[in-house]
């Protein structure tokens, strides 16, 4: 299992070998020192990203392919959904997540983590309607939430663990300086979205949840 310290795909699958209690051997690559471009890892992940992994002879990247193939090679707890109905609900909560969530923290995550002071200067406009965007988003989980205990349904699924990883994300980019003008007013989490944060905390609560993830994560 190819991964790095603060990449939300990463920490999917991560989570996911653990919620399975699949044994695996953590190659955790240091993006900093370029480790991602050696042409011994582009064997592995061609596009040169994490996460990827190796099963024998087969190798795979893209975070939501390796959890689908991780979910048929090891089915028990099933995560992408057992009745045609789950399977839907969970490829889209997945799908919403990756459209339109995940692209407006993206835009939000280079201009607060990207360590240049001036990185807001010319897109504040833009990274402030990602913001927005990010909210809107944010309230459709939590009422989702008020139906349901997870996002696509009563049990645990690959949705859950799909948008974990960006919630904590959004949560620690609000705890950084370079936020301040953005008023992300995402900390903390239970003050505006209960029920998110309520549901993070079931995640937390799973068995094999790794709180030591990412590293340096939380104390950012
Ligand atoms: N769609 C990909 C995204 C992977 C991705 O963008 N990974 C980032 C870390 S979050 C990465 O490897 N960045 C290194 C780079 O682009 O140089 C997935 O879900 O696996």
């Amino acid at each position: 299992m190819y991964w790095a310290s603060g990449s939300p795909p990463a920490w999917r699958v991560l989570l996911l070998l653990a919620v399975k209690g699949v044994p695996y051997t953590s190659k955790l690559l240091q993006l900093s020192r370029e480790e991602h471009t050696a042409p011994a890892y582009l064997e592995v992940s061609p596009r040169g990203k994490v996460p990827a992994i190796r099963d024998g002879a087969f190798c795979l990247h893209e975070s939501l392919a390796i959890m689908a193939y991780l979910d048929r090679k090891h089915p028990s707890p099933p995560l992408f959904g057992e009745s045609a109905e789950e399977a839907g609900a969970i490829a889209r909560v997945i799908a919403e997540h990756e459209n339109y969530l995940y692209p407006a923290l993206g835009q939000i995550a280079r201009a607060v983590f990207s360590g240049d002071p001036t990185a807001l200067a010319g897109e504040e406009p833009a990274v402030r309607a990602a913001v927005a965007m990010l909210h809107e988003e944010l309230a459709r989980l939590e009422a989702s939430l008020a139906l349901r205990d997870y996002l696509a349904g009563p049990r645990l699924s690959a949705a859950d663990l799909t948008v974990y990883p960006s919630i904590q994300l959004a949560v620690r980019a609000a705890t950084r300086p370079a936020a301040a003008p953005l008023d992300l007013a995402v900390t903390p989490l239970a003050a505006r979205y209960p029920k998110l944060a309520a549901w993070g905390a079931r995640i937390e609560a799973l068995p094999g949840y790794d709180a030591t993830y990412p590293p340096h994560w939380r104390a950012a």
